[in-house]
């Protein structure tokens, strides 16, 4: 582990400066300005495995992973490797080509909600999709969300969103006309008695209920034990569709997604990110017989022009092959597991509040007494001290998800000596906190 003698951003400064005046924010997204944890948003030069390089020549350890992608490690030579091979033969055909087929199969040999899949080209276009295709089969309008849970930036999910909408403590977002989110109704994340009452002041007008089966946009949330059932008897009995949104939790959490590991089959899932290996990809997918109305085989309409692609098909390709290989699940768990219990050990010991954990390959803790169950518990934590956390850990080269409404990624990559330093990191900097 190499850090600069001397922790310096010049550089990050510099370039950070420029793209202020050139893209809103300076970014492209808007969580990576690091506006709720304060400080010189890191400018990257490179990644591999675990690490990034900032344009400093910092190096860090990387629990963000491109925001979930990078499962295998950054840059994973075979997927490169993948990639290379295709590249001569073009980077988008606008028609269709082999490679989707062989992704479509491994999502559905993969997930146990799709039969049929549509790859899209992000996670924010695949929730879209999904929106459209549930009022489509049921011919309802309203759906349910909850609070905290980020389904991309779509107008009709920007109510109580989580992710950087959360981050920036957006109430909701300008420009989001009433027109659009009046038939999005919103409960507690994991209050099943919340939902009974919107089903029973909505009767026979809610097409589904879409959720993040473990959450990740308010920091990490996992379902109370029955949660998730409860939902797919409830919807069942309401004639409502459960949409899992996937497209964190999706390879991450199971190989088969939160619905594998947990027992639950929605009716519609979507997937993004580690689908794509780190090339734009988004999907959704789910019983046939929904799946059929989408066009040109149903009269639900949507498009892409990317949609697809050989490159990201090839990435996401290879990336599931990597994942299916047996004792990844376990390897991940092991390390993630080491990571999130040891850091909660040390908050104790230097005298912090905080709870969290971890399921598979995804962790995240709060400065909170807790237990934290929805994002109204999740926003009563400490964010002035995660926001020095942050900053401390980034100088001791660590690189943390630049906010309290985020969950934390690990990857094939990560070893016990990465995890190690992370720990001795957390010491450091907790006990000055
Ligand atoms: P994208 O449009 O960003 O590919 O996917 C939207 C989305 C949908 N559903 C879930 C559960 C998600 O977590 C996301 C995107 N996640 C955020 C991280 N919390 C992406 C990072 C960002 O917005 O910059």
């Amino acid at each position: 582990m190499v850090t600069s003698p001397v922790f310096t951003t010049t550089k990050s400064e510099e370039i950070f400066a420029a793209a202020q005046k050139l893209m809103p924010g300076g970014v492209s997204s808007p969580v990576r300005a690091f506006k709720s944890v304060g400080g010189q948003p890191i400018v990257f030069d490179r990644v591999k495995g675990a690490y990034i390089w900032d344009v400093d020549g910092n190096q860090y350890i990387d629990y963000v992973g491109t925001w979930g992608p990078a499962i295998c490690g950054h840059a994973h030579p075979d997927v490169l490797a993948a990639l290379h091979d295709v590249l001569d033969k073009g980077t988008s055909f606008g028609a269709p080509c082999y490679l989707e087929n062989v992704l479509a199969e491994m999502v559905i040999d993969a997930v146990p909600s799709i039969e049929m899949v549509r790859f899209v080209n992000s996670g924010t276009e695949a929730c879209m999709a999904v929106l459209r295709l549930m009022r489509a089969f049921t011919g309802r309008d309203k759906i349910i969300k909850f609070e905290g849970c980020y389904h991309g930036h779509a107008d009709m999910f920007l109510v109580k969103a989580g992710s950087g909408v959360a981050t920036l403590g957006l109430p909701d977002s300008p420009g989001v006309p009433k027109a659009a989110t009046q038939a999005t109704l919103t409960a507690p994340y994991n209050d099943l008695e919340a939902v009974k009452a919107l089903f029973a002041e909505n009767p026979n007008e809610i097409a589904g209920v879409i959720l993040e089966p473990v959450v990740g946009n308010s920091g990490f949330i996992p379902p109370d034990a029955g949660f998730l059932e409860g939902l797919r008897v409830l919807t069942q009995e309401h004639g409502a569709l459960l949409v899992f949104d996937e497209v964190m939790t999706g390879f991450r959490i199971a190989y088969g997604g939160a619905q594998e590991r947990f027992g639950v089959t929605p009716d519609l899932t979507t997937l993004g990110k580690i689908i794509g290996g780190g090339l734009p990809v988004g999907a959704y997918g789910g019983r046939r017989d929904i799946m059929d109305m989408v066009a040109p085989a149903g009269p639900m309409y949507q498009a892409g022009t990317l949609s697809g692609n050989p490159l990201a098909m090839t990435a996401g390709i290879k990336t599931l092959e990597l994942l299916r290989q047996p004792g990844t699940y376990e390897q991940l768990d092991r390390i993630t597991k080491k990571l999130a219990e040891g850091m909660l050990a040390i908050a104790q010991e230097t005298g912090h509040e905080a709870c969290g954990g971890q399921i598979s390959a995804m962790f995240g803790f709060f400065f909170n007494a807790g237990p934290v169950h929805n994002y109204e518990d999740a926003k009563t934590s400490d964010l002035a001290k995660f926001g020095r956390f942050h900053r401390g850990m980034l100088e001791q080269g660590v690189y943390l998800a630049p906010s309290q409404f985020e969950a934390g990624f690990t990857s094939l990559a990560h070893t016990d000596e990465d995890i190690d330093r992370t720990l001795e990191a957390a010491r450091t900097v907790m006990s000055k906190l």
